[in-house]
């Protein structure tokens, strides 16, 4: 039985991550972090938290990491724990700086001290290319973060690389394009409105406050995009891949798909709020992921519309259930 240890289990691509490790045949691991309430949410409601073998570590401490990587014992570690909120990093630029840009140096020189054969995958971002200098983008194309959480995202991401030339770690970086799935965060654009939507359906809410509706982002559907991360560690060689449905939408665009699902004018609840813009915005996402289609066969099958209807269709069973608790 293959072992894996999965960081950031608790969060949307480690629910769904484990998943598919666990219908492999894999011995999962996943870390969590200490909190004053269960972090399980989205282990629970996929159904599989009894499968998994839950270890604390934090980012933040080298101990818990080692000892993360000892208990375990595992061939291929997945680092997904990141503070992931662009939105946020802004707002705490030092933390984000040390957990999702330093916290993966630590990671790193954890598994060359305890086994440097394991494979390591790193959760590398889009929000690199921030003012993309050509489109579509590739695993070629300039990086220029736009917000300090892409530019940690940018530390790590060359650190695993670094790792993979100075040591000959098998690391890859997955570039992933956003992703989004019924297990989003709700702070997060799509889930936020898919949600509001709901709920606004079943009298549970009565407007949507957003930011800019004008951003376009190339979105597609996390469970898929998991398998990608599965992939690149299957191959005979490390790499970097981009990982993208290679369409683009603007936030408006979502807004209206949803409210139509739900057979509402969006203009009718949605609020513009000022304080929900960012410093710096990145405007268009458009990624090509014709590497990652010709090395690991890897492909996207889930519409854009398709999408906005999975997460619409998901927050109505769940709203239902909150109005019938009322
Ligand atoms: P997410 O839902 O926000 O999950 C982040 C995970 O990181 C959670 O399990 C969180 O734990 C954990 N974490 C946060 N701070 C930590 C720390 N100091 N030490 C250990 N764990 C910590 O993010 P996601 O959407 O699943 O994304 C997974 C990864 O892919 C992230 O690295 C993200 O930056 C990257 N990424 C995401 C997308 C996307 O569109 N989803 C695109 C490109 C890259 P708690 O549950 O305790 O908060
Ligand atoms: O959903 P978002 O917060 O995602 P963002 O900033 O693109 O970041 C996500 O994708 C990255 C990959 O490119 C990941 F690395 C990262 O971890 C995260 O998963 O915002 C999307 C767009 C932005 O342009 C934002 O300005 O939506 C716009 N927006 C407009 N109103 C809003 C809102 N975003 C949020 N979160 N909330 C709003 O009310």
């Amino acid at each position: 039985m293959k072992r894996a240890l999965v960081t950031g289990i608790t969060g949307q691509d480690g629910a769904y991550l484990a998943q598919l490790l666990l219908s492999e045949g894999y011995h999962v691991f996943g870390t969590y972090r200490r909190s004053s309430h269960p972090p399980f949410e989205r282990l629970e409601y996929l159904g599989i938290k009894e499968q998994i073998e839950l270890l604390p570590m934090d980012l933040l401490d080298q101990g818990s990491i080692l000892r993360a990587l000892e208990a375990s014992e595992p061939e291929e570690v997945y680092n997904l724990a990141a503070q992931s909120f662009v939105q946020v990093s802004f707002e705490q630029p030092i933390l984000t700086g040390n957990v999702t840009g330093l916290g993966v140096a630590r990671l790193l020189e954890a598994i060359r001290q305890v086994n440097p054969g394991i494979r390591f995958y790193q959760a590398s971002s889009s929000e690199m290319f921030g003012k993309v200098q050509s489109i579509p983008q590739d695993e070629k194309t300039p990086f220029y973060p736009r917000s300090p959480y892409g530019v940690a995202k940018l530390y790590s991401h060359w650190m695993t690389v670094n790792y993979r030339e100075a040591y000959g770690l098998f690391a890859c970086a997955g570039i992933l394009f956003n992703h989004e799935s019924p297990l989003r965060g709700t702070e997060f654009v799509t889930r936020k409105i898919s949600r509001a939507v709901a709920r606004i359906k079943l009298g549970l809410q009565d407007h949507l406050e957003l930011g800019n509706l004008q951003a376009k982002r190339d979105w597609g559907f996390a469970p898929e995009y998991v398998e990608a991360m599965w992939l690149m560690l299957q191959q005979d060689q490390p790499g970097d891949y981009v990982i993208a449905s290679g369409g683009t939408h603007r936030v408006q665009e979502f807004v209206e798909k949803a409210f139509e699902t739900v057979g509402l004018d969006w203009r009718e609840y949605v609020v513009k709020q000022e304080a929900l813009f960012r410093p710096a915005e990145v405007d268009l996402l458009v990624g090509n992921p014709a590497r990652a289609r010709r090395d690991l066969g890897w492909q996207p099958k889930t519409s854009f519309p398709e999408l906005v209807r999975i997460m619409v269709e998901a927050d109505l069973a769940r709203a239902a259930k909150e109005a019938l608790s009322q």
